[in-house]
């Protein structure tokens, strides 16, 4: 039996779900392809990122309500945070497809504001016609939110994280709500949507964090944080001081956000993390250097052998914390 859907739910969801009992989003890495599930029996999600260690499925959200498909999203409720899913084959072009993408996540959580968004790009640093694959995934992506948001756009981006992954389709996956999120920024890093012209034709579309209290919790969406200062690449290639440089800006991100001086460590948080390396056999050392400086027991982290938009950037860190009774 369809279920009816509440007023205030995306009145754009084209299909309802036969089955929309709750159940977990979960993401589940290390697939041959990204397909989506859309019942309890599958991961919401499949990803084709190889999965080093730690947690073997992503779970944020574990009680959702599956909803439908809105502009081809899978989109999900969990309280007052709508959820999406979507995957977006690349044609012959990656900007018109990141263009595309983009068009249908914002068409499927209009009038509401986008809080994080979870970007999985195939081949991110090869290059085809003079341009990274990042960085015409970045001009399709700012095209669409320029175009839908108008000039003050960069003022609204959500934190975001874009990986490479394999298969020949864009994935991302979303959260999103009608509470107006504090989006943040790394004083000691010029705002990625700020980057000069030699990242690429149009800078990337995200802020460092973002904010916002959702069913009277607060979540703390931190993006995919990396060896950057200013806009420069610190330490090229190198890991150890790029894990340090890595771990400095998350510190000034969450404490900006408000997670004090260790990121949540030892509070009422629940912290949530993944850990994207480049060359796999670097996951020792990174996982020893987190436990060391930064993990504490209870957090639930996820190691990805994954590609990261710099090419000379050897990790990538994430953190979402999430406040607890
Ligand atoms: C950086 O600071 C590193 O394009 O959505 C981190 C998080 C990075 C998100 C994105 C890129 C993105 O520029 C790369």
């Amino acid at each position: 039996m369809p279920r009816v859907l509440k007023p205030d739910s995306p009145a754009v969801a084209t299909k309802v779900f036969a089955r929309a009992e709750p159940c977990p989003l979960d993401v589940m890495f290390g697939a041959p392809e990204a397909v989506l599930g859309h019942t309890d029996l599958h991961p919401a999600l499949t990803l084709p990122v190889s999965w080093l260690g730690g947690e073997e499925i992503e779970c944020l959200f574990p009680e959702t309500n599956p909803i439908g498909i809105a502009h081809g999203c899978a989109v999900r409720m969990a309280g007052e945070l709508m959820l999406g899913c979507a995957i977006q084959p690349i044609g012959s072009s990656i900007r018109i497809a990141a263009r595309d993408l983009y068009a249908r996540i914002i068409a499927a959580t209009l009038g509401q504001q986008l809080y994080r968004v979870w970007n999985y790009v195939p081949q991110i640093n090869a290059t085809s016609g003079g341009v990274e694959n990042y960085q015409a995934f970045c001009a399709g992506r700012a095209e669409s939110f320029e175009l839908a948001l108008g000039p003050g756009f960069k003022r609204r981006l959500p934190s975001a994280s874009a990986v490479g992954c394999g298969g020949d389709s864009l994935v991302a996956v979303f959260a999103a709500g009608r509470a107006t999120p504090r989006h943040i920024e790394n004083p000691e890093q010029v705002p990625a949507y700020e980057y000069p012209r030699e990242h690429g034709p149009k800078p990337p579309s995200f802020s460092r964090a973002s904010v916002v209290l959702a069913d009277g919790r607060k979540w703390v969406f931190v993006s995919g944080t990396a060896a950057i200062k200013g806009h420069h690449t610190v330490a090229p290639d190198a890991l150890e001081p790029q894990l340090a440089c890595t771990l400095d800006n998350l510190r000034i991100v969450g404490r900006a956000a408000g997670l004090g001086r260790e990121l949540g460590r030892g509070s009422r948080y629940r912290r949530f993390l993944k850990v994207y390396v480049r060359h796999a056999t670097d996951y020792p050392a990174v996982r020893a250097y987190l436990e060391r400086e930064l993990l504490q027991s209870g957090d639930r982290v996820i190691y990805l052998y994954a590609d990261i938009c710099r090419s000379a950037l050897q990790v990538e860190v994430e953190l979402t914390a999430v406040e607890t009774d």
